[in-house]
């Protein structure tokens, strides 16, 4: 069960936010640098400071304060959706202030007590450095086992299960909890309700070549 919720929860952190509201992210660059050695782009490793504020100025989060910047692989669901967004084409040097709307951040949920529900967070951003990122795996391809670009029931049921057993877990396959984490999954990722899931709606890693 533990596995099935930490595959759910990775699914599911891309479709958190889609029933929310659509505002917008704003990018103010505050900082450039003359001489570029590269830009992020996704995939990329990068490796930044920063500084996290309420937008009534609290301040929740600071990596400096910590004396250690940030490491985290971009576009592959790891960090809120204003990071994934707000740090691409960026140069290492340059600095941005981000206002992110809850949409794009925690959304309705918060996260602990620092980040109430339904905040706009802002996040004052220092790329220190950007490298290569190891491509991740299409999600969408490893579970599409019948290839016809649609997720079935069985389909996404067989994948939790294997990956289960990866980790060294067994899962019936027909017990009420599994079979919540596949609904709960086709609730989530399967829009048009018309029991599969596109490569479109799947909101997972996919490559746009599939
Ligand atoms: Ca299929
Ligand atoms: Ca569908």
């Amino acid at each position: 069960m533990a596995n099935n919720v930490k595959v759910l929860g990775f699914l599911l952190a891309f479709a958190a936010y889609v029933f929310c509201q659509e505002e917008e992210l704003k990018i103010d660059v505050t900082h450039t640098v003359e001489k570029c050695e590269r830009r992020t782009q996704k995939h990329d490793l990068v490796t930044m400071h920063y500084v996290g504020k309420l937008d009534n100025g609290t301040q929740f989060d600071s990596s400096f304060e910590r004396n250690q910047p940030f490491q985290f692989q971009l576009g592959i669901g790891q960090v809120i959706k204003g990071w994934e967004q707000g740090l691409l084409d960026m140069c290492p040097g340059e600095k941005r202030t981000l206002t992110i709307p809850p949409n794009l951040a925690y959304g309705d949920k918060g996260a602990g007590d620092a980040i109430p529900p339904d905040s706009t967070l802002i996040f004052e951003v220092e790329l220190v450095h950007t490298a290569d990122g190891p491509v991740p795996p299409n999600v969408f391809k490893q579970i599409d086992v019948n290839k016809d670009k649609e997720l079935s029931h069985d389909e996404v049921s067989d994948y939790l299960l294997s990956q289960a057993v990866q980790h060294g877990q067994n899962i019936d396959k027909d017990s009420e909890d599994h079979k919540n984490v596949v609904q709960t999954i086709f609730d989530h990722e399967d829009k048009d309700k018309d029991g599969v899931i596109s490569l479109d709606e799947f909101s997972g890693p996919k490559h746009d070549e599939l």
